[in-house]
């Protein structure tokens, strides 16, 4: 084929690469119509292209691997990882979650997401002890390493009842991390992203002021917007149910669950995105043994 490159006439062409199973020798007509010129419309251009995303993204995926076509946001959403329970006193039950909390760590490097969300309750105890701090520090760290920013908010279970403060914080002010469960959304790589800390029962109505503010502050932003909580919604799970999928802020296009040990996802009309909860990632106390599936949303 290569040695035809100097044979070839006007309009001739040689086709390789991945677009063509075989090489192939091609010639493309001149086209016999008026030569005029005219600016490109920039709007235009964009609001075709944002047409044909989708539709180029499709019928190109399984030709193309994803580094070549449009870019898409990737990020891991990872809670209830309760590092550092003990399950029936074993050790080996207190490495199991070690070990799935790195393979979640390890596939989020692997599939080179944007950023990680940890959606509470980090830790089994608000007091964890020292491995159980040094497995979450190693796995921010690795993921820094592999530029890969994180964000997290806090569960029940990273609150101590006496108000101190939460372990968590450490890997905030050091860098590794960022707290996010203050409820101030913040804008990143083109998305909002807003977080609340558990909400008990108690406090509950003070939230529907919060609430309706956020939802105000971010309605006008026209990105993707990430709402975290740690909170149960009583339509997945009427028991373990804290609020209504009425009750959250209806703007944000994707809601960032944690609490409810299922992995579960349920999409509502009044909500402009998905209620997603991960689940935890190994099986802790409250759901005792069974067989369940675990695996991780991103
Ligand atoms: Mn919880």
């Amino acid at each position: 084929m290569i040695s035809q490159l100097t044979s070839l006439n006007v309009g001739d062409a040689v086709l390789v690469g991945q677009w063509t199973n075989l090489p192939s020798m091609v010639h493309v007509e001149e086209v016999k119509e008026k030569k005029m010129g005219a600016d490109q419309s920039a709007t235009k251009a964009w609001i075709k292209a944002d047409k044909m995303k989708n539709v180029g993204g499709e019928s190109t995926q399984g030709l193309v691997t994803k580094r070549f076509v449009v870019r898409l946001m990737l990020f891991s959403h990872i809670s209830d990882t309760h590092l550092g329970l003990i399950q029936y006193g074993s050790n080996e039950r207190e490495q199991d979650v070690y070990d799935v909390f790195n393979q979640a760590i390890d596939i989020s490097i692997k599939d080179h997401v944007d950023f990680v969300i940890f959606a509470g309750d980090i830790f089994h105890m608000p007091n964890p002890n020292g491995t159980a701090i040094i497995q979450m520090a190693n796995a921010l760290k690795r993921l820094k390493e592999n530029n890969i920013d994180s964000f997290f908010i806090l569960g029940e279970h990273d609150i101590s009842r006496i108000r101190t403060t939460p372990i968590p914080y450490i890997y905030h002010n050091l860098g590794f991390s960022k707290y996010i469960g203050n409820g101030k959304p913040i804008e990143y790589k083109g998305i909002m992203l807003a977080g609340l800390d558990k909400i008990r029962k108690t406090e509950m109505t003070q939230y529907e002021e919060i609430f309706s503010n956020l939802d105000k502050s971010i309605e006008k932003f026209s990105g993707h917007k990430i709402l975290v909580l740690h909170q149960g919604i009583t339509e997945f799970n009427k028991f373990a149910g804290e609020l209504q999928s009425t009750d959250l802020p209806k703007n944000f296009t994707y809601y960032a669950m944690g609490h409810l040990h299922d992995k579960d996802m349920k999409q509502f009309n009044h909500l402009k995105g998905p209620i997603v909860y991960p689940g935890s990632i190994e099986l802790t106390t409250s759901e005792g043994i069974k067989d369940v599936k675990k695996d991780f949303l991103k």
